[in-house]
């Protein structure tokens, strides 16, 4: 459909059509990143699961493939659902993934490349021996799905975590293997939090408390944290939280109980669930990979055609700073589709105000921001207007404080009939500490009737002496926002009808009722990535 082409993205990955979900077993294997996702070769509506193959020697620009896998056999002919790899030490490659069978159970199967010695990595074979697990007998079979990257211990066992509920209570089982083919469920579990539902594409990795660099996922040492995610359903949100992995018992502890997974820290406020990480060994680092859906209606995606795109992969690292949440940031490479920067030097933005920043189109940038507010006001501040601010009722960018909401409108339209203002706003709680949130506002994001209009964000960690910064990047419709060098993310997918091509604009603004702010930003113009697309399947369904 023509007439919403202007929403396809630039530098995101999406496929050429039709429907997207979960990233699927992300790894770097003889100079390729590879990467599959759950797809649906024949609508833009989730179905007929299948195994998409994209691969790149920079995670930004694509090669797609044909299918790695599709729903051909009896264990998984109602959809090849999320998995993820492994790779092993004599550098060959497991695949753990779900299978939906013909009855409608949920079980695990293996798969491996036909020919290792093929860099692409086009051929997959599915295990003769499949399933390999099927659900425990306390385990109903719709519960029962998405293993991790498997882990190795001490004990000369690998490790593999699969998410499941029993009753309301979200729990990751645990299984030993040493071959791959069979498994022995531990009594215990890896993790269990009441009331969370079921924990869909759990992923469980160690980070680094004392180095800027990734953790191979089956590397730990004393001082090693591990972080525990899960996906859950019943929301669609990403928690995480950092904790201790007791590999003699393979259970898992949070740091702090109070913000366990489901009810703590997100990897991002906004669009973006059943995310995956992998250990990169080109580079020593690992990738955080997020599937972002629509925030417009069914109809809307049949008429274009296509649904969802995934995030920019992110670097992720422990926040060797605050010590209490991760740090996450658009991997280098996105860095070479710069182009064209212009530079703004302390703009200062007066209350109440908004000055347009000219640097052409702005349907493809990467802004980077730093903001200072005058101290004065800061010091001034009464506690009254201000306790008990969040992103979410705080009535978004309109909603006035002495000391915000501030920050950048991104695809505006010269009207400011449709803008997504990315801000900070400043608060004291009721014992006069400052509170920074984070948030982003697509309440006026669209004209359009029936699309996503939230207002999305949360708490971001400043510390002393620190300057507030943004990092923006937008491309049609997608911004995706960090906040403070990545502790707080937002997601935000967004249909302007206004405000694209040559008619899209950015602006600072400043709606704190008291406050001077000072900007000071450098924009680049984003080139597109490239995405070919190979010739049609080699294998059929
Ligand atoms: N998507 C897959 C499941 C997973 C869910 C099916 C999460 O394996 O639990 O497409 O989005």
């Amino acid at each position: 459909q023509p007439m919403l082409s202007w929403q396809r993205t630039a530098y995101h990955f999406q496929p050429e059509k039709n429907w997207m979900n979960d990233p699927n077993a992300p790894m770097y294997y003889n100079g390729w990143y590879h990467l599959f996702y759950q797809y649906n070769p024949e609508s833009a509506v989730w179905g007929n699961i299948t195994w998409g193959h994209a691969i790149s020697k920079d995670l930004i620009n694509w090669e797609n493939l044909p299918f790695a896998m599709v729903p051909d056999e009896w264990y998984d002919i109602n959809g090849v659902w999320t998995g993820s790899a492994t790779l092993l030490p004599d550098g060959s490659i497991v695949v753990l993934y779900t299978g939906f069978t013909k009855d409608k159970v949920q079980v695990q199967n293996l798969a491996y490349p036909a020919d290792p010695s093929d860099p692409r990595l086009i051929h997959w074979v599915k295990y003769p021996g499949n399933p390999i697990l099927v659900p425990p007998p306390h385990i109903r079979d719709l519960d029962f799905r998405d293993p991790t990257t498997a882990w190795f211990g001490p004990d000369g066992h690998w490790r593999v975590a699969i998410g499941s509920k029993i009753n309301d209570t979200g729990i990751s089982l645990v299984y030993h293997t040493t071959n791959f083919t069979t498994y022995e469920l531990l009594d215990g579990l890896l993790h269990a939090v009441p009331e969370t539902g079921m924990w869909e594409c759990v992923d469980f990795y160690p980070v680094s408390t004392t180095e800027k660099k990734g953790l191979n996922t089956s590397d730990n040492w004393p001082g090693v944290k591990h972080v525990l995610k899960a996906s859950l359903d019943n929301t669609k949100i990403d928690y995480y939280a950092l904790g201790t992995y007791y590999v003699e018992n393979d259970t898992w502890i949070p740091d702090n109980e109070m913000a366990d997974v489901g009810f703590g820290l997100r990897y991002d406020y906004g669009k973006y669930y059943a995310s995956k990480t992998f250990y990169d060994q080109n580079k020593q680092r690992r990738v955080l990979w997020g599937w972002i859906g629509e925030s417009d209606s069914e109809d809307d995606d049949i008429k274009k055609g296509w649904a969802s795109v995934q995030s920019i992969p992110r670097v992720v690292l422990f926040d060797q700073k605050t010590r209490s949440n991760l740090l996450q940031w658009p991997v280098e490479e996105v860095e070479n589709l710069r182009s064209n920067l212009k530079e703004f030097n302390k703009v200062v933005v007066g209350p109440g105000t908004v000055v347009p920043l000219d640097v052409g189109t702005a349907t493809q940038l990467d802004i980077s921001a730093e903001f200072e507010i005058d101290g004065k006001a800061l010091k001034g501040a009464t506690r009254d207007d201000i306790v008990g601010y969040n992103c979410v009722v705080g009535g978004g960018a309109a909603g006035r404080g002495t000391l915000g909401p501030f920050g950048i409108l991104v695809l505006a339209e010269d009207s400011l009939a449709e803008q997504t203002p990315v801000y900070f706003y400043i608060s004291k709680d009721s014992g006069g500490e400052y509170r920074t949130f984070f948030c982003a506002d697509q309440s006026r994001s669209s004209l359009a009737p029936h699309v996503g209009k939230f207002v999305s964000g949360s708490l971001v960690p400043v510390l002393e002496g620190e300057k507030l910064t943004m990092r923006i990047l937008v491309d049609h419709s997608i911004v995706e926002s960090f906040g403070q060098g990545g502790r707080t993310v937002i997601t935000s997918r967004i249909y302007p009808t206004k405000a694209i091509y040559e008619s899209a604009r950015v602006f600072l603004f400043n709606n704190a009722t008291e406050a001077n702010v000072t900007a000071s930003l450098k924009i680049w113009q984003m080139n597109s990535a490239a995405f070919i697309n190979s010739p049609p399947p080699l294998v059929s369904i």
